[in-house]
């Protein structure tokens, strides 16, 4: 039990640091840009980055956009869904953001308590006549119950979407998660575990689907005197995609940082009654340490969620609560119907994301423990 108060970070310690790849490397990429004078419009660095892309994913139907937002958007916009779609109250607002910006109606159901992702019964419960597909997120990059979904929306005849942006490389069964359902979608945003700055990727087995995709990243042109629909502009640009393309090279070792910043912090926060650490995904999955989440009990801890995140940034440290509020009760939510989403509103109240990135060392994992045993213990 700590009796003295830790001292404070030195530097503020932020929930992400986006990761920086040696600056002599993209120095070089830049000076090919300039050697090129390409700066975006599916340009060199682009289509290389698009083929270690679909390397990596083992998928020649991918498209790169702008970011992780417009991902979503042009992707319910070329699977032409109209009506109803089920989706996660505990998430980021882009993602029921991209049904409004399409016309649909988000639906939202509670979550399962251990994934913190749609519970497929209660999906299942929540189909009525206008709904059209399900909207999904693999929140923290921990999969959804895949399987459970999959047979929903093939008994109901529904699409199913992934909003897969804190997924990047998490793999089930040794493949991609991004080959489930009609698309994935991820998001480079300079936070996310891989990142183009900002960038956004949608994958699919549909080869049509990509194709419209392509349509509307780029105004819809066909070609120079044709447009085939009114697209929009959602074009990744060559520095963006140097950007993502040597951080690539990087990612695995990015991953076994993180992880063993993962199993520290469940090892030194382990004996805190009050802290609760969710499990990592089964075996079957390899999963990419996106987010670390903390639940606080506030009657086994002795204080609130809120009260322990405030008392946090005296320290200089600053996680976030995502994903509070839920985002049925964002204002511009409000008037939407909502199923009970008990265990939505369970988890949005208790969680703490705490800083993990490439950044942090084990030090600094003991220096978080040691300031959330102290305030425990004022
Ligand atoms: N779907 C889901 C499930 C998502 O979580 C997101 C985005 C999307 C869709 C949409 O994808 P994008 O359109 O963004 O590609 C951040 C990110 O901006 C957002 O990408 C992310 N999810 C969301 C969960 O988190 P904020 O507003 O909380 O980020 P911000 O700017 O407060 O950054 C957090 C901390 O990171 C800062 O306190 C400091 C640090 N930071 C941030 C940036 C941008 C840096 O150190 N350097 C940086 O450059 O939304």
């Amino acid at each position: 039990m700590l009796t003295s108060r830790p001292k404070s970070f030195k530097d503020p310690l932020y929930i992400a640091r986006p990761f920086f790849p040696p600056l002599e490397e993209f120095k070089a990429g830049l000076e090919d840009i300039w050697e090129s004078q390409i700066l975006t419009n599916n340009g060199p660095v682009l289509q290389k980055y698009h083929a270690e892309l679909s390397d990596f994913l083992h998928n020649r139907h991918i498209s790169l956009v702008s970011n992780g937002t417009l991902a979503l958007q042009l992707t319910l916009q070329a699977l032409d869904i109209k009506g109803e779609v089920i989706t996660t109250p505990f998430t980021f607002v882009a993602t029921s953001h991209a049904l409004l910006w399409n016309n649909l109606k988000p639906a939202f159901v509670d979550i399962d308590p251990n994934t913190f992702n749609l519970d497929p019964l209660k999906v299942e419960q929540s189909i009525t006549p206008d709904t059209k597909a399900i909207l999904a997120v693999h929140v923290y990059g921990k999969p959804c119950d895949i399987k459970a979904l999959e047979g929903i929306a093939i008994k109901h005849n529904l699409k199913i979407i992934y909003d897969a942006a804190h997924a990047f490389g998490v793999k089930i069964d040794g493949m991609p998660i991004s080959r489930a359902g009609d698309a994935s979608i991820f998001s480079f945003h300079a936070t996310k575990m891989h990142h183009s700055a900002e960038g956004g990727l949608i994958v699919t087995n549909n080869e049509e689907l990509t194709n419209k995709v392509n349509y509307l990243r780029n105004f819809g042109f066909e070609n120079e005197t044709n447009v085939a629909m009114p697209g929009t502009n959602a074009k990744m640009n060559e520095l963006q995609a140097l950007m993502g393309s040597i951080n690539l090279q990087y990612f695995e070792s990015n991953v076994r940082h993180r992880k063993a910043l993962d199993t520290h912090y469940r090892k030194q926060l382990l004996e805190i009654p009050g802290v609760i650490t969710p499990e990592l995904p089964s075996k079957e999955v390899d999963y990419n340490y996106s987010y670390f989440p903390i639940l606080i009990d506030a009657h086994s801890f002795g204080k609130t969620r809120d009260a322990t995140y405030e008392l946090m940034k005296e320290f200089n440290l600053f996680p976030r609560r995502y994903f509070y509020p839920l985002v049925c009760d964002f204002g511009c939510y409000q008037h939407l119907p909502r199923g009970e989403l008990k265990v939505a509103n369970k988890v949005a109240n208790g969680v703490i994301c705490l800083p993990i990135h490439t950044q942090m060392s084990e030090d600094d994992v003991e220096h978080v423990a040691d300031i959330i045993r102290y305030i425990k213990s004022i």
